[in-house]
Order: structure tokens, then sequence, then C-alpha cells
């Protein structure tokens, strides 16, 4: 795929800005990236955050790797190729949230550093979080919610993360969620105590 195809096109912004945004939906815009193997949880604890910012008239939205493989991304599969310009595509749409002044929780295994690098790299600082929800794989082997697990290591999928092709670790991350050792509810409230503590749901939070 070609870098960049679009010729003579000019940015247009509009009357309004996101602090204007901001201030109306009293909140920071932000991305929360939610990384990690499958079944570790992610989805889980992403829509949980949401229900539970929602229910504090926060606006929060989730985008999930299998959802969005739906419709935005269904061209795509699971090759390296293919999962660098899943996360390209996601990281440039949760921008779009994030600049709306929402809070966008991104729920994609996202395997490889760099893809997830090259995410933050398209984001201010402090607009993007990342979150390892960490659970290794005999853990997600254990819960196998979707009998994926069982059907990769049949040899049925191939280069399924974990089994046959690899996850590599956030080395820095913004938090870490351990859902082998913590409950649901323990990591819904870490998530939503690290989103209040650094002012990402007041308009008026720290930069
Ligand atoms: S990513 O690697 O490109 O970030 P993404 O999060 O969008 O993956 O999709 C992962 C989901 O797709 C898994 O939760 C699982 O339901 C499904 N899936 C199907 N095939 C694979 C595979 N080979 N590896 C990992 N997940 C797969």
């Amino acid at each position: 795929m070609a870098d960049q195809k679009a010729t003579n096109i000019t940015w247009h912004g509009g009357h309004i800005g996101r602090p204007e945004r901001e201030a109306a939906l009293g909140q920071r815009g932000a991305t929360i990236w939610l990384t990690g193997l499958s079944g570790s949880g992610k989805s889980t604890i992403a829509v949980a955050v949401e229900a539970e910012l929602v229910k504090r008239g926060k606006l929060a939205y989730v985008l999930d790797g299998d959802n969005v493989r739906h419709g935005l991304n269904k061209n795509l599969g699971f090759s390296p190729a293919d999962r660098t310009e899943n996360i390209r595509r996601i990281a440039e749409v949760a921008k779009l949230f994030t600049d709306c002044g929402v809070l966008a929780f991104t729920s994609f295994i996202s395997p490889y550093r760099a893809d997830r690098a090259a995410a933050r790299a398209l984001f201010a600082p402090g607009d993007f979080v990342e979150v390892y929800v960490a659970a290794d794989v005999a853990t997600c082997e254990g819960r196998d919610p979707k009998g994926l697990y069982q059907q990769a290591r049949a040899g049925k999928i191939p280069e399924f993360t974990g089994i046959s092709a690899p996850y590599e670790e956030p080395e820095a991350p913004e938090l870490v969620l351990d859902t082998s050792k913590q409950s649901v509810e323990e990591s819904v409230n870490a998530l939503v105590a690290y989103l209040e503590g650094k002012g990402y749901l007041s308009a008026q939070g720290r930069r």
C-alpha cells in the first residue's frame, strides 16, 4: 500500500476546537489503548469502564478488535502486515475520537511494539494511555472464551497470538492490569482511578 496517494489536499479546521468540545463534555479527550493476549480481559474491562464512565455522565466509547474487524477492517487478516494496518487504522480513528473530546478505549491485541509505538506517535503526550492487560498464555488458554486456543493448538488457526505468533509485552505502559491476579472489578476500579487521578474526567484536568 502506498504511503501517501492523496495530493492537493488541505487541512480544513472548524469554527470551534477541542477545548470547546471538552468544556461542553466536562472531560478530556484521550485514547486508552488496551493491549494484551486474546482472552486477557481487554474487552471485558473496556466495556465495564465505558459503562461506569457513562453512568458518571462522561462520554466514553469502545473500539473493539472483533467488532472493527466486522466493518472498517474486514479486509484484514492476521499476518504481521495486516495487523500493522489494523492498528494503524484504529489509531487514526481513535485520534479522531480523542479530538472529539471522547474517552476512546481501544481493545486490540496489538502484539507488536513497533505498531503500538507508531500509534502513540500520532498523539500529543498525555492523549495516549497504554494499558497492558497482563495475563499469560496459560491463563488465557485456561479461559479460552471463544474456543480459539483449542483450535490454534489443533493447528486450525494459523498465526494465533501466543501460540504460533508473537506477543511483545509493553516495556513502559502507563498502567498494568494483571487479570490473572485481580478481579474484573479490581481492574475496572484501577483504570477509573487512574483516569480520575490524572484529570481526564474533568475538562480542566492536568495536561
Ligand atoms: S490484532 O493482533 O490485529 O491486534 P485484533 O485485536 O484486531 O488483533 O483481533 C483479535 C481477535 O481476533 C481475537 O480476540 C480473536 O477473537 C480473533 N482472532 C482470529 N484469528 C486470530 C489470530 N490468528 N490471532 C489472534 N486473534 C485472532
